[in-house]
């Protein structure tokens, strides 16, 4: 079983579509092993995005995580880092699939209402930045 991370962004948070997006993640046959709501601090925000620092949206992306709650959670299925993406859609809300999340939720590159891991290694330095080992349930 494999596991990954996700994070419900403050424009879906604001929006009231997290109970949305969680209830689509377990349909999708996502087991939420960890869940909390949590305001980023800008170090967190810059953290968690460190390889994109220098690229000229570096800034917005931290002001706009740091703008209100987030709802972070480390989910488990079989292929979950690759499945997850699929849910979620291309980074560009437009431009992603019909019925994925970001298409439903997101407003634009930026504001593209969830986040989720690119691979299982990095899922795993992600879900540290914000889960003590005991916060997550173990099977
Ligand atoms: P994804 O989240 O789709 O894997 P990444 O890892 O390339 O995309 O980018 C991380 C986050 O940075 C995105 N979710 C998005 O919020 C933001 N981002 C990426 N590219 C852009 C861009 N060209 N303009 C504004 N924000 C961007």
């Amino acid at each position: 079983m494999e596991r990954t991370l996700t994070i419900i962004k403050p424009n879906a948070v604001a929006a009231g579509a997290s109970g949305r997006i969680l209830d689509r993640l377990i349909a999708e046959e996502f087991v939420i092993v960890a869940l909390k709501m949590i305001f980023l601090s800008r170090n967190d925000a810059s953290r968690f995005y460190a390889v994109h620092r220098g690229r000229a949206f570096f800034a917005d992306l931290v002001d706009f995580m740091t703008s209100g709650p987030v709802i972070v959670a480390v989910l488990e299925r079989e292929d979950a880092v690759a499945r997850l993406r699929r849910v979620v859609g291309d980074t560009d809300p437009p431009k992603a699939a019909e019925g994925t999340i970001r298409r439903l939720f997101g407003v634009d590159k930026t504001q593209n209402a969830i986040h989720a891991s690119d691979s299982a290694e990095n899922a795993c330095a992600e879900w540290r930045q914000f889960f003590a080992e005991e916060e997550i349930m173990i099977p």
